[in-house]
């Protein structure tokens, strides 16, 4: 009998065949799973501003099998469902697209077979489902699921398909964080409104998200052309900050610690995040889980696809104090000729000039609205992180460099944009090798200059060795830097223009086909991914 794993590895060591099929995962006879969920893509319809409902893209949840908690919907928001499993857990989560177009969902965070990770070439046509089975292997965090087609990820995240995966542990239980209601997930995203309350995205995608054309004098002036060009190139930023799916949130609370679990859910909007009383934030979780132990930091900085967790104690203001949760300024996510720029030309043609990267604004207002008293308190030590030795990396001497390019007015990593099954000699790597990564955003593009990629590797979690930037480009970095959280496991490195970064990444478990690439949804649709390979 051959085992799943076995399959993979000799489809895999065969080298062309990358994938396996959907038959041959039958035949096999997946174990039961502990907890099976129906996710059905579907158009519906929120009420996000006051009047009007506004047409958005989402997912609706239904638990198959398994506890009730397992998901769990957040009230009135296209978001979610909030997906809550232990480690150790065999999951099925069965997609149903009821979308017009393909679509899939990648697990973002997750160690999975790279069959079930939601890569681009593995998507469910209209009426079609896709059935995701995996062990939950990865430690307890904030994990969280969206599309992954090519061309069509910011798209349809745009109009609302994103949802948290949140994974416990026994590690976590034995730390005593807040739980139930104190334990808060807060979904930062910007989001354009039109008067009709519908979501505005590239002008050419109204008639799709909406379900009407948005047309008119506008829909001409401001319709495809450099304005949309632009956007699809550069991200789309938004006027607005949606938290949880909501505008202008109040966050009520008592007099006690929570726990936040931020995630930035946005295309391509950067946040740096702060109290507005200036009390430091301490950290204690990142991408892929729990620090070994809390972090203080001023601001943190949370790029596209990034998670950040807070411990917060609101036992130190009086009951009726109102604070708020700021985006602070910053040198902005666009460098030309050396230097940084904020509004110049190629920032007019970036279609969103209201609230360009870098400018401040609020983003979520807390009332202490009762007093409680709660028997928890933060622990010195969270959890175990086994440190990777950077000389055991098989390519210590020479690090594995990934220059991120521009091309013909095209993204590219290395020169190449996205091929969707093929890697080049640079991008195979071997199972079971640990390697030096390093991310390298300081290539000159002319004239488009530099911009901030936050870049993701799927199927894994990694660690952050060092970091550098160039000299020109220094200043406009520490705007951010002293907001890097890179002491845990992360599966994603920001880097601002001039900067790079070295990483320790692992290859466990899974061989196969994987992207790799930068979570700005935009740069991601428009080249700027590629695929590594995992060689038994
Ligand atoms: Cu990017």
């Amino acid at each position: 009998m051959w085992t799943r794993r076995d399959v993979v590895k000799t489809l895999a060591a065969g080298g062309g065949m990358l994938a396996m099929p959907a038959t041959i995962r039958e035949a096999l006879g997946a174990l039961e799973p502990d907890v099976e969920i129906v996710l059905t893509a579907t158009k519906g319809e929120a009420p996000i501003l006051s009047g009007r409902a506004t047409p958005v893209w989402t997912y609706r949840g239904k638990v198959v099998k398994g506890e009730a908690g397992s998901m769990q919907s957040i009230p009135g928001s296209y978001l979610g469902p909030i997906i809550r499993v232990r480690k150790g857990q065999r999951v099925r989560l069965v997609l149903e697209n009821g979308l017009a177009e393909a679509t899939n969902i990648h697990w973002h965070g997750l160690h999975v077979p790279d069959d079930m990770d939601g890569h681009p070439r593995h998507t469910a046509a209209p009426g079609k489902r896709f059935v995701y089975e995996f062990e939950i292997k990865d430690r307890a965090g904030t994990y969280f699921f969206h599309p992954h087609p090519h061309g069509r990820t910011g798209t349809q995240a745009y109009f609302g398909l994103a949802g948290l995966f949140l994974v416990s542990d026994e590690e976590e239980q034995a730390a005593k964080l807040p739980l139930g209601e104190y334990d808060l997930p807060l979904i930062l995203q910007d989001r354009s409104f039109d008067g009709e309350n519908r979501l505005v995205f590239l002008s050419d995608e109204r008639a799709r998200g909406g379900g009407m054309m948005g047309g008119g004098m506008m829909g001409g002036m401001m319709g495809g052309g450099m304005m949309d060009m632009m956007t699809r190139m550069m991200g789309f930023l938004g006027d607005r900050v949606l938290v949880n799916g909501r505008p202008d949130a109040i966050l009520s609370v008592a007099t006690r610690p929570y726990r936040l679990r931020l995630l930035n859910a946005s295309n391509a909007r950067i946040f740096k995040l702060a109290w507005d009383d200036g009390s430091p934030l301490t950290v204690i979780g990142t991408d892929g889980g729990l620090l070994e132990a809390p972090v203080q930091r001023s601001y943190v900085t949370l790029a596209p696809g990034e998670r950040i967790e807070l411990w917060t104690d609101f036992s130190r203001y009086a009951v009726g104090t109102e604070l708020t949760m700021r985006s602070l300024p910053f040198a902005g996510d666009m460098a030309m000729g050396g230097g940084m720029m904020g509004g110049g030309m190629m920032g007019m043609m970036m279609g969103n000039q209201e609230l360009p990267n870098g400018a401040a604004f609020p983003v979520l207002k807390v009332r202490v609205a009762r007093s409680e008293k709660a028997p928890v308190t933060l622990p010195k030590r969270l959890s175990t992180i086994v440190r990777y030795r950077p000389e055991d990396a098989v390519n210590y001497r020479r690090p594995r460099v990934f220059h991120i390019t521009m091309g013909m007015m095209e993204w590219g990593i290395n020169g190449r944009g996205f091929e969707m099954e093929r890697v080049a000699e640079d991008e195979i790597v071997r199972l079971n090798t640990l390697e030096v990564w390093e991310f390298a955003n300081d290539a000159s593009m002319g004239m488009m200059g530099m911009m901030a990629h936050p870049m993701h590797i799927h199927g894994l979690q990694f660690q952050i060795l060092e970091r550098s930037v160039t000299r020109a480009l220094r200043e406009a970095r520490d705007s951010v830097s002293a907001g890097y959280v890179d002491e845990g496991w992360k599966d994603e490195v920001f880097l601002m223009p001039g900067e790079r970064a070295k990483v320790l990444v692992a290859f466990k478990d899974f061989p196969g086909l994987f992207p790799y690439h930068c979570h700005m949804l935009e740069h991601g649709d428009t080249g700027l991914m590629r695929n590594y390979l995992v060689r038994v």
